[in-house]
């Protein structure tokens, strides 16, 4: 009895270490070719911040991209570029995340 508690123990903290890996954060460039002045980065980061998953939003506005960092358990490219085009701000993903 005392074997199978071991093993389970050692099973249980194996998936605690493996288990921040399911979670693995992606980072995906949109273009957002509408962010013509200094004020729509403001609203486009605010919209992606929305976005439930998203941890990291970089605005590189005079290259009009932005580079989101998010989590690909809990949300997607497809519902990022939805958040920015719902802003006003359609969006192109630069490469697929997958
Ligand atoms: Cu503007």
């Amino acid at each position: 009895m005392k074997n199978i508690k071991t093993a389970l123990a050692a099973i249980i903290v194996a998936l605690m270490l493996v288990g921040p890996a399911w979670a693995s954060p992606q980072i995906v460039t949109l273009n957002v070719s509408g962010m013509t002045c200094a004020a729509c980065p403001i609203t486009v980061k605010k919209a992606l911040e929305k976005v439930p998953g998203v941890t990291k939003i970089e605005v590189r506005f005079k290259k009009k991209q932005v580079l989101v960092t998010f989590d690909d358990a809990k949300t997607n490219t497809d519902a990022l570029v939805k958040a920015t085009t719902n802003a006003g701000y359609p969006s192109q993903p630069q490469k697929a995340s997958k």
